[in-house]
């Protein structure tokens, strides 16, 4: 290409050259690749003219670097350690869902409820000595301590607030005395049919509560790392299928996966990863939503499910992608949820790096635990509490660890399926809590434990919008698995 050419092309793009840099850029611009090159980085800068200075920066500029290093290393760092995913399946419901959805299966479930998060209580110092509720009965006016099931909460004429608490042996009505401030904060939190401990002194037909204690997370306990540096991607609700599903957001993603996206430390990190973790809402499914047909670019549901394996063929073959259903997906509705079927994602099933697991999924990633659940309670959470919002997610899912629990309202929003266990009992703590459904990216960090939504890949819809729900789309949250520590990559631009 000769000079006249390289002026043209150069003014075809709206970039003047100033007469100093002619020669130099001449020569700089020896190949097409290159001159393209140039082009681009003074497009980003927004100038209209390339100056000496700009050439300068051009020339010393960082933009040459991540092409090096990528160059200069054979293999991502990821690509030299094999993967090590523990799936827990004796948590995972998927081809062992036994519930015909009788009286039976719901007992059942309930006292597996009752049963592992009493015992999680127990063994909380200062709860240790509870008794049945008949018992304590028989001995009012002392101070005592029971555990159940939280029946009914409501709030008095005087406002004093009223729990109905069950256990094994019998019925207690607790009062919360509005003279107590403290104690009817903290009363905000409690949700119906969730396992809580109270302390206080039974009388005249009344508990008078004095404590409250949720079964919680140990204040020490021991967290397990990885000894390899390698890092996992938490994402979800993606909802391929959608209109609103921001595909060059997603592809951006992908490609920093590639190494062909970011700056250098984003690209470094990128070769660190070895998971990543789809937690539900992979496509956006048919029918789930009032109206939604208006919004669905793809509205056959094998075809959503095709698209989005397109992009998962895209991503490096030596990271592991482990997937669970959401509300959206090609599964039953009511938790624990079956993995997705095959039925429509057969390609899925035969790709050995992808893991097709149910909802909730408990496992470990390079000796780090995870549990990721799709978050669906989280609506009922939500409006139940009214400190949480839609905006703060992690605040919403610190409320459940602290209740060991990921769904512990009965009914509202969320379909129950009741197994003879309890599968949405948080009953091993991880180091990693993930979940996602509320489409905004958040994370907070409770007693050694990860608390992390991985938002979305999707604008608002119209039905977000008539329920005042904003999503954060494009952000997505990586874990270090050696060092536990969290960062964020943003893809929306
Ligand atoms: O959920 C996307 C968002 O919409 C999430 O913030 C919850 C909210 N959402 C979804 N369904 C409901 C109902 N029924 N009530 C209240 N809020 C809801 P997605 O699962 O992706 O549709
Ligand atoms: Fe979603
Ligand atoms: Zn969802």
């Amino acid at each position: 290409m000769n000079q006249n050419q390289m002026i043209y092309k150069f003014l075809d793009n709206n970039i003047n050259i100033h007469p100093s840099v002619l020669g130099e850029l001449r020569q700089l611009c020896s190949s097409e690749l290159d001159m393209n090159r140039i082009l681009d980085i003074t497009k980003r800068k927004g100038t209209s003219v390339i100056t000496m200075e700009l050439l300068d920066e051009i020339k010393n500029g960082n933009e040459k670097k991540p092409e090096v290093i990528i160059k200069g290393r054979k293999k991502a760092i990821a690509e030299e350690y094999d993967a090590d995913i523990k799936i827990n399946c004796s948590k995972d419901i998927t081809s062992k869902s036994f519930t015909s959805g009788n009286l039976n299966n719901f007992v059942k479930c309930f006292n597996n409820r009752y049963e592992v998060l009493s015992k999680i209580l127990k063994s909380r110092q200062s709860i240790t000595s509870s008794n049945l509720i008949e018992i304590v009965k028989n001995h009012s006016f002392s101070e005592s301590s029971i555990i159940g099931i939280v029946n009914s909460k409501k709030e008095t004429k005087k406002g004093h607030i009223l729990i109905e608490l069950e256990d094994p042996s019998g019925i207690s009505n607790a009062l919360i005395l509005n003279k107590d401030e403290d104690l009817k904060k903290i009363s905000n939190e409690i949700v119906t049919d969730e396992i809580i401990g109270l302390k206080g002194k039974y009388g005249r037909g009344l508990f008078i509560v004095h404590e409250i204690f949720f079964p919680d997370v140990p204040i020490n306990r021991e967290v397990r790392k990885s000894s390899d540096p390698v890092v996992a991607v938490l994402i979800s609700d993606v909802h391929v299928g959608s209109a609103k599903f921001l595909d060059d957001v997603f592809l951006r993603f992908i490609n920093w996966l590639r190494m062909e996206e970011g700056n250098i430390s984003q690209r470094e990190l990128a070769s660190k990863v070895k998971y990543i973790v789809i937690g539900g809402d992979l496509v956006d499914g048919v029918g789930i939503y009032p109206e939604q047909k208006e919004e669905l670019v793809i509205r056959d549901i094998h075809k959503q499910y095709a698209k989005f394996y397109e992009y998962l063929s895209m991503i490096p073959d030596y990271i592991e992608i482990i997937i669970i259903p959401g509300n959206h997906d090609a599964t039953r509705q009511a938790e624990p949820q079956p993995a997705i079927s095959s039925d429509f994602a057969q390609e899925y099933y035969d790709d050995p790096r992808i893991h097709m697991v149910g909802n909730p999924l408990t496992a470990e990633l390079h000796g780090v635990r995870i549990v990721s659940y799709h978050g669906k309670s989280l609506d009922n959470i939500i409006s139940a509490i009214p400190t949480l919002s839609y905006t703060k997610p992690a605040k919403a899912m610190l409320s459940l660890l602290k209740k060991r629990h990921l769904s512990p309202i009965y009914g509202g929003k969320v379909p129950l399926a009741p197994e003879n266990a309890d599968y949405l009992i948080l009953e091993e703590l991880p180091e990693i809590l993930h979940m996602g459904h509320v489409h905004t990216t958040d994370y907070t960090t409770y007693r050694n434990t990860l608390v992390i939504n991985s938002g979305t890949f999707q604008a608002q819809t119209s039905y977000q919008k008539k329920l005042n729900i904003h999503p954060i789309p494009g952000n997505t949250p990586v874990v270090d698995l050696q060092t536990l520590k969290i960062s964020e990559m943003k893809f929306l631009v």
